[in-house]
């Protein structure tokens, strides 16, 4: 038995690590440890649920408009508003401008990387790559000629900048697998990338005055006014990224699927899903029928069992567990009635060693992100994902429906492009809905509240997953302030019943043929995409503000 540890995990945001026992060139244990403590609830304690929604997108530069979206929802709710269908589009083109942002970004930028390797280009033979590039159905953006060249004059110069400390060097029969002509197309792509999430971004500070941390969804609606000018240069940027992503996002992770066939065998998870939903739907609007709302949404809410058995989610079966992560005591809270001390006692993989708290559900460890929420949206029926996902299956050589060939590293990772395309089109569409609306004069983008106290939850998904705020709001000010973050669900430590989380599961079984060098595990990481910037929290409860102190 050796131990494998892996600290800090580069590739991903915030600060996390990961600790495996190895055994027989398999992982047999695994703990995963967020090493970040943040405190973004108390900040809002006393503020209003607009100022909230502004505040607590301050907790992640990657999905600042999820936070102010799930609570801005909170905040609606505990206000008594629904809001106009013009608000419910632009929150859609907000959200979706952000999550094609943090997609592309995460494929090519960020896990990309552990499965090709910009240096070996140089050994492609130029022409060669052109013609790999058509048998595989690869898009042609940019002169190969011109990047083997540049890439030739950035290696002489030695100085190798984000591609340095890699493990391109490993030498293990699992590392780097890719011919060098696909390492060219595909690096080709990963500068393209640069570009497409930076145009993706720029959408999100159209819409919302600038990008990260949006200035425009608050409860109520959205201030954005639109103009002819604005809306056509809106049209033309979800043209010219949705055609990208069409080109490229799906053909490149299938030609991964070859040389890295091994990952498709490792990786599985907890084998159980949350998806809140995201994207509302143009039945608006669902009144009091938030479960109806939830279920109606573009990618709509479902839990999901080990059979991918789906149901609606029950508030009242979320909690958290404390006994593994750095807070005081071992309690377990149920939503939303959380609290938390912090408490830091020495890393202690028998005791505690995190600052990630551990949701459950019902009991259970869930996955959360892009997995989760094309499951349930397949279950649900979803045409585009139904075709979609078939069509992948067809390609990776399973049956139609058959869920189960996606639950590994590679499955996840190939599944999100399916997501990325759907939200790309829809980008398009919703641009087009608004243009209608409007020229139907429709000119209605936020509404006041209808009263000042009261409470509400916003069931909301950001790029990682499941995301989830809930606020109790008196005169005006909010007195109780919850957050549970995908990335929480994912990472989440062994929980009461002495079950491993989501990521841990997964982690054990992958092969590790260098624990120098544990790259399997790494792509296994990456594949959940992680943050931990985002799944640290707490409510201190000696301030006296936290939900459960209000509440209880
Ligand atoms: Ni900091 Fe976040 C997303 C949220 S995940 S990236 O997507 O919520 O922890």
């Amino acid at each position: 038995m050796t131990r494998s540890v892996i600290d800090p995990i580069t590739r991903i945001e915030g600060h996390l690590r990961v600790e495996m026992e190895v055994e027989n060139g398999v992982v047999a244990d695994a703990w995963v440890s967020g090493g970040c403590f943040r405190g973004m609830e108390l900040v809002v304690q006393n503020r209003t649920p607009e100022d909230a929604a502004q505040i607590v997108e301050r907790i992640c530069g990657v999905c600042p408009v999820s936070h102010a979206h799930a609570s801005s929802i909170a905040g609606d709710k505990a206000y008594g508003i629904t809001i106009s269908n013009n608000a419910r589009i632009i929150r859609n083109l907000l959200e979706g401008a952000q999550f094609l942002h943090s997609h592309i970004l995460w494929l090519y930028n960020l896990a990309a990387l552990d499965y090709v390797n910009p240096l070996n280009a140089l050994q492609a033979n130029v022409d060669n790559a052109y013609a790999v590039a058509l048998e595989n159905g690869l898009a042609l953006h940019s002169d190969l000629n011109q990047l083997y060249d540049k890439l030739g004059a950035f290696a002489a110069n030695g100085q190798l900048s984000i591609f340095s400390g890699n493990w391109f060097d490993a030498d293990n029969g699992e590392a780097y697998k890719l011919t060098p002509e696909l390492d060219l197309i595909l690096t080709s792509h990963y500068l393209e990338a640069l570009k497409m999430q930076a145009r993706a971004s720029e959408m999100a500070a159209l819409l919302g005055g600038k990008m990260p941390h949006v200035m425009t969804s608050i409860p109520g609606g959205n201030m954005w006014v639109p103009t002819e000018s604005k809306l056509d240069d809106l049209l033309a940027m979800a043209i010219e990224v949705r055609d990208w992503v069409n080109d490229t996002v799906l053909a490149d992770t299938v030609a991964l699927a070859g040389p890295y066939a091994e990952a498709l065998t490792f990786g599985k998870g907890c084998g159980r899903y949350i998806a809140w939903g995201v994207f509302e739907g143009n039945g608006w609007p669902y009144g009091d029928n938030y479960i109806e709302q939830m279920k109606n949404r573009y990618l709509p809410m479902g839990v999901l069992d080990e059979n991918f058995g789906v149901t609606d989610v029950e508030e009242s079966k979320i909690q958290e567990y404390m006994g593994h992560s750095w807070y005081k005591g071992d309690d377990t809270y149920t939503s939303p009635y959380f609290t938390t001390d912090p408490d830091y006692t020495d890393y202690n993989v028998d005791d505690r060693y995190t600052w990630v708290k551990c949701p459950t559900y019902d009991g259970k460890p869930m996955e959360a992100g892009s997995m989760s929420r094309i499951f349930a949206a397949y279950v649900r029926g979803v045409p585009f994902i139904k075709e979609n996902v078939d069509a992948v299956l067809g390609i990776l050589g399973a049956q139609p429906g058959d869920l189960s060939a996606f639950q590994s590293t590679l499955g996840r990772t190939a599944i999100r492009q399916v997501e990325t395309m759907y939200v790309a089109d829809l980008m398009v569409e919703w641009v087009n809905e608004l243009m209608e609306a409007i020229k139907g004069g429709d000119s209605e983008y936020f509404r006041a509240p209808e009263r000042t106290t009261g409470e509400g939850s916003g069931f909301w998904e950001a790029p990682r997953g499941a995301l989830y705020h809930s606020e109790k709001v008196k005169d005006g000010k909010i007195e109780g302030y919850q957050i549970i973050i995908p990335s929480t669900w994912n990472l989440a430590p062994i929980n009461s019943e002495g079950e491993h989380g989501p990521l841990e599961q997964a982690l054990i079984g992958v092969p590790v043929a260098d624990i120098e060098k544990p790259i399997n595990a790494l792509r296994t990481v990456h594949s959940f995409d992680p943050c931990t910037a985002c799944a640290v929290h707490v409510t201190d409860r000696a301030t006296g503000k936290s939900f459960e102190t209000v509440t209880s």
